[in-house]
């Protein structure tokens, strides 16, 4: 791939869009086999119209050696069962570091480097720091969309087949008020 061009890059926290922008994915229920505790509840989910649980949107910088891609991921409030809707999860295969800054809504940054579990609070102004070896996911503990922007090294890699081989060490279900529920978890 060869160099971009120095950009500017426009955009909204409140719709979660980017201009000028790269590739949008979509990750419906479906996408999400083997993650939720309560896989019944999940082909529910499936079987009654397989719903959107998160997009991604990502600029036109590409993920490749020495740029620094970002992306804005929009996550639709919901649960399976009481256990929030979330991203899949992923460990940097090449140890780099990352940030996600919050944008709208509430959630959290569940983060597992294989022993210890970690829990940050996300909301707009404010940076998650991912160190590199630490795999992470991101959780919307609220009721609305839940969006941060992340930026990332552009070699870093993802690697989803450790998640599932490993957890993230906790369940994050909705709780007494505004406080999530942790509940320990090994894969
Ligand atoms: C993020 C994530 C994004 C979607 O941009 O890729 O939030 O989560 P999953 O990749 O786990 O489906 C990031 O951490 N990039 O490295
Ligand atoms: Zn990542």
């Amino acid at each position: 791939t060869p160099p971009i061009s120095p950009l500017s890059i426009t955009f909204d926290g409140q719709t979660g869009t980017m201009s000028p922008e790269g590739p949008v994915l979509t990750r419906r229920m479906s996408d999400l086999a083997g993650l939720f505790a309560d896989t019944a509840a999940w082909e529910a989910a499936v079987a009654d119209g397989d719903p959107v649980v998160y997009q991604v949107a990502s600029s036109p910088v590409p993920e490749a050696e020495g740029e620094l891609p970002q992306s804005i991921t929009t996550i639709l409030p919901g649960t399976v069962a009481g256990e929030f809707h979330m991203t899949k999860g992923h460990q940097h295969p090449n140890p780099q570091g990352e940030i996600y800054l919050g944008l709208s809504g509430t959630g959290g940054l569940l983060l597992f480097d294989g022993e210890r579990p970690q829990w940050i609070d996300m909301a707009p102004g404010v940076i998650g720091y991912i160190p590199p070896g630490w795999a992470h996911r991101s959780v919307n503990t609220g009721d609305e969309p839940y969006r941060f922007l992340a930026v990332y090294p552009g070699n870093a890699g993802h690697d989803y087949g450790w998640v599932l081989a490993n957890g993230m060490g906790h369940r994050v279900y909705r709780g007494e008020g505004a406080t999530p529920r942790f509940e320990p978890f090994t894969a």
